[in-house]
């Protein structure tokens, strides 16, 4: 038994220069373990609550001295000795003790970083990695990636309405490779935008953050230089959308403040993303492209595109078993995006996975907009076995951590190793279209 001995938090920065926790678990037998929370921008409105003090003398009210004195206090007297390697006790001793259902009172922050620090030092002390750890089966799979090499919408200080404009190499043989197109694409990128004398600064996930001309110049944009690095668009690369449409959404209409300040109804915003597609083949994923609160949009969109590409649910699913279940039912979406801050626990994260795997739904591990250096959602990506990550643009070091972790994992599974790549999204398309 690997009893917990001792929890410590400390108040860190992450990639926005906010406050975020990290949290050092230490087991009776010496073994320690730390995980680092992340933090979102474009959030859903159901996501557990991430914990601030408020406390406007202290980075804006931003500080997490509260949440590390949780962690510290009352879930350290809770947990100790508690066994390490019991994530799903742990998770619901964790969920029992905040005793509210959005994790409001002793905040997500500090429940996660608990429990992802335990699920870190139970797997050190089994000798295994994390991704090996977390799963009964073995995890074999690298999950395709989704870059984020354009940023918009509350990612970025520019006038392109949309939050995410992804490339992801399905047609690599291997993720290593994968990265690598990626890499010369995001470089090629660089280069288009400059010909065309457009601003090459990055946006917080690390993709270039231009003033274009509209939210559809980046789709060109990016065909182009897929073409430049010497790939195929729709073969080697396709190409993923996250509007974040929340983001935009206000009394019923979309608003394109940012871009040509027109105004959209929901009907419309079907109608835009169906000449989309009519016109870029290459766009196979689309995440939020209809508001949270614009239940009739979801299924309407759902209805008329469905089964013709990927529909990703975020914010309107926030990672939570019990929202997703409900919207699995109303027939929403046909994929969900996978945040572990979004709910708090690694046990409902792998709930929600599961959920997604048995009614036939795709799943997509993410990172935050707001990050540290922490890699776990690599291995997470591994362990879940669905094929999928996204997890920013080919810079910026807390996007490059989780790259970097995956090239680590492929070389540790050697010959092992499969890379989703195109097997996983033909699967899915044919998925889609039964
Ligand atoms: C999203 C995420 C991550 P944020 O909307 O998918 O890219 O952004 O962390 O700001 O919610
Ligand atoms: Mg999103």
């Amino acid at each position: 038994m690997s009893e917990i001995a001792a929890l410590q938090a400390l108040e860190i920065l992450d990639s926005r220069g906010n406050p975020t926790l990290a949290v050092t678990v230490t087991l009776a037998n010496g073994v320690a373990a730390t995980a680092k929370v992340p933090s979102g921008a474009s959030t859903g409105k159901r996501e557990a609550v991430e914990l601030r003090d408020g406390d406007k003398s202290r980075y804006g009210g931003k500080g997490v001295l509260k949440a590390k004195g949780y962690v510290e206090g009352e879930i350290q007297r809770a947990i100790r000795g508690f066994d390490a390697n019991y994530q799903k006790g742990l998770d619901k001793r964790l969920c029992e003790l905040d005793g509210t259902p959005n994790k409001g009172r002793l905040g997500a922050n500090a429940i996660l970083g608990v429990s992802l620090a335990v699920a870190h030092a139970a797997a050190k002390d089994r000798g295994l990695p994390l991704y090996a750890a977390l799963v009964d089966e073995p995890a074999n799979l690298l999950p395709t990636p989704g870059l984020n090499v354009l940023n918009g919408g509350k990612h970025a200080d520019s006038n392109v309405d949309f939050q995410e404009f992804m490339i992801s190499p399905v047609g690599a043989p291997s993720f290593s490779e994968a990265l690598r197109a990626s890499a010369e694409t995001f470089h090629a990128l660089q280069t288009v935008l400059h010909k065309r004398g457009y601003g090459t600064g990055v946006g917080d996930e690390g993709g270039f953050a231009p003033q274009l001309k509209s939210n559809e110049e980046p789709v060109e944009l990016i065909l182009e230089a897929i073409q430049k690095a010497g790939y195929k668009p729709g073969k080697d690369i396709v190409i993923m959308l996250d509007p974040a449409a929340s983001e935009f959404f206000d009394e019923g209409a979309y608003v394109f403040a940012k871009s040509d300040k027109s105004r959209k109804s929901s009907a419309e915003m079907v109608g835009l993303y169906k000449s989309w597609l009519g016109k870029y083949p290459e766009i196979w994923s689309l995440e939020d492209g209809i508001a949270e609160d614009d239940h009739e949009g979801w299924q309407a969109i759902t209805k008329e595109l469905g089964d013709q590409i990927q529909l990703v649910g975020d914010d309107n699913f926030v990672t939570n078993p019990d929202i997703f279940r409900q919207g699995i039912e109303d027939g929403i979406a046909n994929a969900i995006l996978i945040k572990l801050n979004q709910i708090g626990t690694v046990t409902e994260t792998l709930d929600c996975i599961e959920m997604a795997r048995a009614n036939g739904y795709g799943a997509i591990i993410s990172h935050r907009s707001g990050e540290t250096d922490d890699a776990s959602i690599a291995d997470l990506a591994v362990a879940a076995g669905m094929g999928q990550i996204k997890t920013g643009s080919a810079c910026r070091g807390e996007r490059i951590a989780k790259y970097n972790r995956l090239l680590e994992i492929e070389r540790e599974l050697g010959s092992k190793a499969r890379y989703a790549g195109i097997s996983a999204y033909e699967r899915r398309k044919k998925a889609m279209k039964a």
